[in-house]
């Protein structure tokens, strides 16, 4: 535009600078390296020594912000609990039926709203490289509320350094809810490309998703997060760093808990103590307390540690790692088993698993889920999650699936559907055996969770008095077990004897006395279970009280009474169930 205001004579002069400008530069450029030249180079790059990130005690990090000690006024600000205004309760009722979330609450906290550092006060104190990988954040909802998720949105915006946050890419599972078309749409574009909106054309599911979300991707490192987050200070450099220094490895957050009613945020965890993840043979997630080998391996109570297993919904990983690694099994359905799939492959083919303290990030957890699976894997035979059990168990864990079956009969007689491909996976990456996974690296779970004993007898147990059968009528304890109709499709009304008397159901063992039977937690070490059955006789023994399992008719009340042969109230049949 300049050089039109410049006369004639002028502007040729100036073409001709320029041109002789451009020509000299080009000269002196490097000459276009060959292929064999640049895969030197990468080659050269890959074994140069990474900078490790540094502690410097008293000395603000490079991508820490100074303290400050003001919170700005609003609803929610500081993360504090809110109370919305004027609240119908009629709406609250409808909203939180409709997406588990208060979102009256929600719509009244800025989507921008400032929330505590929950950080060991080490973490200040980090210095890390300046050259780390770039990330695509990957965020899968399905019909998701407005301002949860946009508060997600804003949270990664505001709080990671942008030289690092390539793009976030949402991935729509299918949603139908106004606000999530054209509305959204319209919104991310203030972003200017640096939120992408990926849209599926059905019903895939939060695992396909996922890995569609990494697929289109284009940052080093695929960031996922649930759609109901709020990022914490300087949470993107520490999960960034141990990927930059070996692109094996996995990185975890720790997460932080928001209230779904009032938005509070607040540590699930407390300060002086960290947690890993793990598992029980029935396939449930569970953490523990790091062991002391894994504390004294470290110099800084706030670096990252090892972990067996992680929840699933937020960890950073390498991209193409991941994509060579197989992503998730397309053969796992909607939700359920696929943090262990992942974690069982990544540590048996030669990756491994951290935890990141300094990472923070806050979630809101809902009581329950708010959609349904729609059509997704009605054609298989048992329930979606224990057929994504079944899968993972069968590909990954060799001889260890016995515990599983042992924990959940019922999966046995379940169609896992075609596993060839990913046990060629497994074979093609040389993946090591479980055995080798849990004397390496879940050396734990043993302890909380010890083998299981072989079941004896396991299925619904009748009444022959009543026809009814054993119901622990909860899944935590203390609860005391009633009767109830029997041929429920539900699992929670089958019981398991095994070989050393507990008599177990779920992940829980019963135990009683002359007034109750109850659930109980299971006792470790699992030597002498009080429970004997005898076949003949039909009737439950319990070693240390010396009494039989009872039913009293006119109460349908259960307790231990003196035995008894000739009385129905103590006859009990055992029988297995079929899918
Ligand atoms: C990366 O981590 C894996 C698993 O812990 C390890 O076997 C490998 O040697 C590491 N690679 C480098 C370059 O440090
Ligand atoms: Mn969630």
């Amino acid at each position: 535009m300049k050089l039109f205001v410049l006369r004639r004579g002028r502007l040729l002069k100036v073409s001709f600078i320029v041109v002789t400008f451009i020509l000299t530069v080009a000269f002196f450029l490097p000459k276009p390296k060959s292929q064999e030249e640049q895969q030197k180079e990468k080659i050269v790059k890959k074994y140069e020594p990474k900078q490790r990130p540094v502690y410097k005690e008293g000395i603000t990090g490079n991508f820490d912000l100074p303290l400050y000690n003001t919170v700005p006024e609003g609803p929610g600000e500081g993360g504090k609990p809110h109370a919305a205004k004027g609240e119908d309760q009629n709406e609250v009722a409808s909203v939180m039926m409709e997406y588990g979330i208060n979102m009256v609450v929600s719509d009244q906290v800025a989507l921008d709203r400032s929330i505590p550092d929950v950080r060991h006060e080490e973490c200040r104190f980090w210095h890390y490289p300046e050259d780390l990988p770039s990330t695509s954040v990957v965020i899968v909802f399905h019909n998701e509320g407005w301002s949860t998720l946009l508060r997600t949105i804003h949270s990664v915006l505001n709080r990671s350094p942008p030289q690092f946050l390539k793009e976030i890419t949402l991935v729509d599972d299918y949603s139908n809810k106004e606000h999530l078309k054209g509305e959204l749409e319209d919104y991310i574009r203030q972003f200017k490309g640096k939120v992408r909106l990926l849209r599926n054309k059905k019903r895939e599911g939060l695992i396909r998703s996922r890995t569609f979300g990494a697929q289109e991707s284009k940052g080093e490192v695929v960031l996922f997060l649930d759609a109901h987050c709020e990022v914490n200070t300087n949470w993107l450099p520490p999960l960034l760093a141990p990927i930059y220094m070996n692109n094996t490895v996995m990185t975890v957050p720790v997460i932080d808990g928001i209230d779904k009613e009032t938005l509070e945020y607040r540590p699930v965890y407390r300060g002086d103590t960290h947690f890993r993840g793990i598992f029980e043979w029935g396939m449930l997630y569970k953490e523990i307390e790091i062991p002391e080998v894994e504390m004294k391996e470290r110099k800084y109570f706030s670096e990252p540690y090892k972990s067996p297993t992680h929840a699933g919904g937020l960890f950073a990983i390498n991209r193409e790692y991941f994509l060579k690694i197989g992503a998730y099994d397309p053969g796992l359905l909607v939700w359920g088993g696929e943090n262990f799939e992942l974690s069982f492959k990544i540590w048996q083919c030669g990756g491994s698993i951290v935890w990141v303290p300094c990472s923070r990030v806050g979630h809101i957890y809902r009581g329950f889920m708010p959609y349904t699976f729609g059509k997704l894997g009605q054609n298989r035979k048992g329930p979606i999650v224990t057929l994504n059990y079944k899968r993972v168990v069968e590909v990954w864990m060799d001889e260890y699936k016995e515990y599983f079956y042992t924990r959940v009969p019922m999966a046995r007689q379940y169609d896992a559907g075609d596993l060839s491909e990913q046990i060629a996976l497994r074979k093609q990456l040389q993946c090591k055996d479980f055995k080798w996974y849990m004397k390496n690296v879940a050396y734990d779970v043993l302890y909380k969770f010890p083998l299981l004993p072989k079941n004896l007898h396991w299925g619904e147990v009748r009444s022959m008095l009543t026809s009814q059968c054993l119901d622990p009528m909860s899944s935590q304890p203390p609860s005391v077990v009633s009767m109830s109709h029997c041929h429920s499709s539900r699992s929670n009304k089958i019981f398991r004897l095994n070989e050393e008397g507990q008599l177990g159901v779920g992940e829980r063992c019963i135990d009683g006395d002359t007034h109750h039977i109850k659930l109980v937690f299971c006792r470790l070490g699992t030597v002498d279970g009080p429970w004997q059955y005898n076949d003949n006789t039909k009737m439950f023994y319990h070693r240390l009280h010396r009494k039989c399992l009872h039913l009293t008719q006119e109460r349908s009340q259960l307790h231990l009474q003196e035995c008894n042969q000739v009385n129905n109230g103590q006859k009990w049949i055992f029988r297995e169930l079929k899918v």
